[in-house]
């Protein structure tokens, strides 16, 4: 069977990369629709021999679409995809709009591919940071049980669209000239206050919460213990934004409810789906946001007993925020998605 596939953003930082996957691996596709805000609308984007036209995104634009891919902001998740999942099409949704509620399963196609059975319609992509380390994790989990994870996160200006990458070169290039770099986007674009990214570490993505952590350190939070359907995790959370274009990269600290073995830990790791060990400190070997841009598994090194605790082991994480942090993710889903339909 062929699907009329949809994409809502196309023209944007994860859009273009869904496209692009939908290409290269040559989803099953009847009729491809982008869509956008009417702002883009008439972009031409190329998908395979054909050029094809961004329509500016309706409620009307669902109609027998089989499955469509969200990532154009919350808002317009929260006004589209119930309409569009109502009308029959199967949304999978990269905002936050949907991740925490209820009746919406947050899949890692890696760690809970069962919970695609209870969508009613909608289904949500987790935040970039937290997919890769679930994904990491989970054989860990399967194992031994966690009981606590800390992780502090290196994250890239693509996280925040392709007008904070534009802001992070401009920013280097006005340092290395020797002017001002009148900082305008980032850490949040709708706040007041911003601050150079270039030649710097912020310790703020999105916003503060009362509780004193970051919206996006509460969806790792939260998200984690979704995924892993176990609340009784504990999981916090430090996320800083870097000058690195594209690749998250974290610190992970993670307590295992049971003892283990170092070499039986790196071979579990090493054999999970979507998982690449590049251990090796004797060759300086670990994993580079540099090197993960453009691929599709997550990296896992620099992993090691703690010293403290023989039950606990620090490590390194690092996939491409905007390919299994986002696009590749929703892309595999679909793929589970077109595969039970077929
Ligand atoms: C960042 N993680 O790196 C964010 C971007 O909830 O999907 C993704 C926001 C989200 O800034």
């Amino acid at each position: 069977k062929k699907f009329n596939v949809a994409v809502v953003g196309a023209t944007g930082a994860v859009g273009e990369q869904i496209i692009r996957l939908l290409e290269t691996r040559d989803f099953p596709i009847n009729e491809l629709k982008l869509l956008s805000s009417p702002r883009s609308a008439g972009t031409k984007i190329k998908f395979k021999d054909k050029e094809v036209t961004v329509e500016a995104a309706t409620a009307q634009s669902f109609e027998g679409v089989d499955i469509a891919l969200f990532s154009a902001g919350g808002d317009v998740s929260k006004e589209l995809a119930p309409l569009a999942a109502a009308g029959g099409t199967v949304c999978i949704d990269n905002t936050s709009a949907f991740r925490m509620d209820p009746n919406t399963p947050l899949v890692v196609p890696e760690v809970n591919i069962d919970a695609i059975q209870e969508h009613k319609g909608i289904i949500a992509n987790p935040n970039c940071s937290t997919i890769q380390m679930v994904a990491a994790l989970k054989p860990l989990y399967d194992r031994y049980g966690i009981s606590k994870i800390i992780v502090s996160t290196y994250q890239a200006v693509s996280g925040s669209g392709s007008k904070a990458i534009d802001e992070m070169l401009r920013q280097s290039r006005e340092v290395l000239a020797g002017n001002p770099v009148n900082p305008d986007i980032l850490p949040v674009g709708s706040l007041p206050v911003k601050h150079q990214i270039a030649f710097n570490a912020i310790p703020q993505i999105d916003k503060f919460l009362d509780n004193g952590f970051t919206n996006e350190e509460m969806k790792m939070i939260n998200e984690t213990k979704k995924i892993m359907q176990d609340e009784s995790i504990q999981v916090t959370a430090t996320c800083v934004r870097i000058p690195v274009v594209y690749g998250h990269s974290e610190s992970v600290y993670v307590e295992l409810k049971e003892d283990f073995e170092m070499e039986e830990v790196l071979r579990l790791i090493a054999d999970a789906p979507g998982i690449v060990l590049q251990d090796n400190p004797q060759e300086q070997q670990y994993p580079l946001a540099t090197d993960a841009a453009g691929k599709l598994e997550t990296f896992v090194g620099r992993v090691r007993r703690d010293l403290n605790n023989t039950r606990a082991l620090n490590m390194w994480i690092v996939s491409d925020n905007l390919l299994k942090g986002a696009a590749w993710n929703a892309v595999q889903i679909a793929e589970h998605i077109a595969q039970e339909q077929k």
